[in-house]
């Protein structure tokens, strides 16, 4: 497949809800859309990272940079045969998975669509919907996370995420817990702990919890292997696990026993693949993260999350949920807890182009011959 040209575009888009975290608040995404166009067809990728590096290291402008300069000129104006000759051409380059994952992305769905092949066949999927919670963000009281709850499980979201950080943690999990008896629950720390506070992580234990994710470190397996070693809750990590290599050391270790697989952190399908096969080769289930995402890159998850070993059900809620309008045309809806994956060829949704020229704030063809 030849790839002939590439359009980055940056939109910036108000979420319906305020989502505060141990490591901050949002009110808006700023996503950067990559729109790859090869063989008279074309492929979409959507970045995760943010403005700035509070989750992972990665930032927009730094994505920007990268597929601009670096990575686009790769591939712009030759032969790609398949996602491993891009993977191959992107090698040399270190780090800066999410980067890497807007452009892998993208060719994966062009690569589906040249094949005429949904995405999900293309990835090796065994269902046409999955199953999914909610992450809810920090709120102002109880009360109030109750009453969110409760709305949310009327819904029938079939997991609820409480988002939590030092001083929101043991309370109010504890309400929520009583007040729901047979919730599947979960929680996230976003790395707002450390070891030593271990005598507040152990009481956590009375609360089963369907497993803590990531405690620690955003970059740490040791310690979330020592605490590990001390709690009955499972840990699921997410920001630690930044490649296949972090996934097999990371269970080798025994730093989780649950992994929150997101492609977008992971560097695209093709790594997401691999810690698919490390996950099931150490028994551990698998669900698919979220990063507030909009059209494009929710439906990629959609996708990749029809695979066996996404047994949990995943973050992957209604797209109305985050957004007034999204990109897509097609409404990405969770019915009973479950998202049907788009159909057609790729990704199986198409831009909102009217939409996508309101939003954007930057936009700029790319073609071969530029870059550094
Ligand atoms: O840690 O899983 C996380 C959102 C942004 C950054 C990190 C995380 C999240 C979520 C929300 O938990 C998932 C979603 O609803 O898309
Ligand atoms: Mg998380």
């Amino acid at each position: 497949m030849r790839i002939e040209q590439a359009e980055l575009i940056l939109l910036e888009m108000p979420l319906r809800f305020r989502f505060e975290t141990s490591f901050g608040v949002q009110t808006k995404r700023t996503i950067l859309l990559l729109k790859l166009h090869g063989n008279g067809v074309l492929g979409l990728g959507e970045g995760v990272m943010d403005r700035l590096p509070l989750f992972r290291e990665e930032t927009v402008e730094g994505a920007w940079y990268l597929l601009k300069e670096v990575f686009l000129p790769q591939v712009l104006g030759k032969e790609v045969e398949n996602p491993e000759d891009l993977r191959k051409k992107l090698s040399p380059f270190r780090g800066n998975p999410m980067a890497k994952a807007v452009l892998e992305m993208a060719f994966y769905d062009l690569f589906a669509k040249g094949a005429s092949l949904p995405l999900y066949r293309l990835l090796g999927g065994v269902r046409k919907e999955v199953a999914v919670g909610v992450s809810l963000g920090i709120q102002e009281s109880i009360p109030a996370t109750l009453r969110l709850v409760e709305s949310h499980l009327e819904r029938g979201y079939r997991r609820i995420k409480l988002k939590i950080k030092p001083g929101w943690d043991y309370e109010v999990l504890k309400a929520v817990r009583e007040a729901f008896p047979a919730a599947t629950l979960t929680a996230d720390a976003n790395s707002a702990y450390r070891l030593s506070d271990l005598p507040l992580l152990a009481r956590l234990d009375e609360l089963g919890l369907d497993y803590l994710e990531q405690p620690l470190g955003y970059d740490d397996l040791l310690d979330h292997a020592k605490l590990q070693a001390r709690l009955k809750t499972p840990i699921c990590l997410d920001e630690s696990i930044t490649s296949p290599e972090r996934a097999r050391k990371a269970l080798e270790l025994g730093a989780a026993l649950v992994l929150n697989l997101k492609p977008a952190r992971l560097g695209g399908h093709g790594p997401s693949l691999e810690v698919h096969a490390i996950a099931q080769s150490f028994g551990v289930p698998l669900w698919m993260g979220g990063m507030l995402e909009a059209g494009v890159g929710r439906a990629h998850n959609l996708h990749l999350a029809t695979l066996p070993g996404f047994t949990k059900p995943g973050d992957t809620s209604s797209a109305s949920r985050y957004w007034k309008e999204d990109l897509i045309e097609e409404a990405l809806e969770a019915k009973d807890g479950l998202m049907k994956v788009p159909k057609g060829p790729g990704i199986g949704v198409h831009l909102r182009e009217d939409l996508v020229a309101r939003l954007a704030i930057r936009r700029e063809v790319v073609r071969a011959g530029a870059g550094a």
